[in-house]
């Protein structure tokens, strides 16, 4: 199924150390297609309701407030598997357990400083997509499909 979407986000660790282009370059590249993108500061209430499945964990609250302290860009990208896909190009919750090549084994060091997120299943990024794009996501015809799709 090729119109699977998933929700990516770049945190603000990500946003700061300019690395927007080089994940969305990533995603283009592979063949997935950009359905909806914007940057915007995440507020508490948001995040709190994004990462409520992690709501008493330790670091939770240090994980909101940082990832409310400066601008993020969310994205919606589709394809075929794209959530298992994104996942595996993003690397391990830890970037240290993360292989060279993913995202997070090339470019990060410490799990709090991870920058980026990616849905972990079509619940979640149904759930994700809807919360952090009430205003729905585009639909658009690739004239490139056909030679990324047989
Ligand atoms: P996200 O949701 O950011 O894609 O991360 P993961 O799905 O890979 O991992 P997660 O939900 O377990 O963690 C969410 C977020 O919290 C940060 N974190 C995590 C942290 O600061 N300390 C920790 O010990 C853990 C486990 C990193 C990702």
């Amino acid at each position: 199924m090729t119109h699977e979407k998933t929700f990516i986000m770049v945190k603000p660790d990500g946003v700061q150390r300019k690395l927007v282009g080089e994940i969305i370059a990533r995603f283009e590249k592979r063949g997935f297609k950009l359905v909806a993108m914007k940057m915007m500061k995440a507020d508490g209430p948001l995040l709190e309701q994004h990462y409520g499945d992690l709501k008493g964990k330790a670091f939770f609250a240090g994980l909101v407030n940082f990832v409310s302290s400066g601008p993020v860009v969310a994205m919606v990208w589709e394809g075929k598997d794209v959530i298992k896909q994104g996942r595996v190009m993003l690397g391990e919750t830890n970037p240290l357990a993360s292989l060279p090549g993913s995202i997070r084994g090339d470019f990060s060091i410490d799990i709090g400083r991870n920058i980026i997120h990616g849905s972990d299943s079509a619940d979640s990024a149904a759930k994700e997509i809807a919360l952090w794009f009430k205003e729905g996501v585009v639909s658009w015809d690739c004239g490139e499909d056909k030679y990324i799709y047989e």
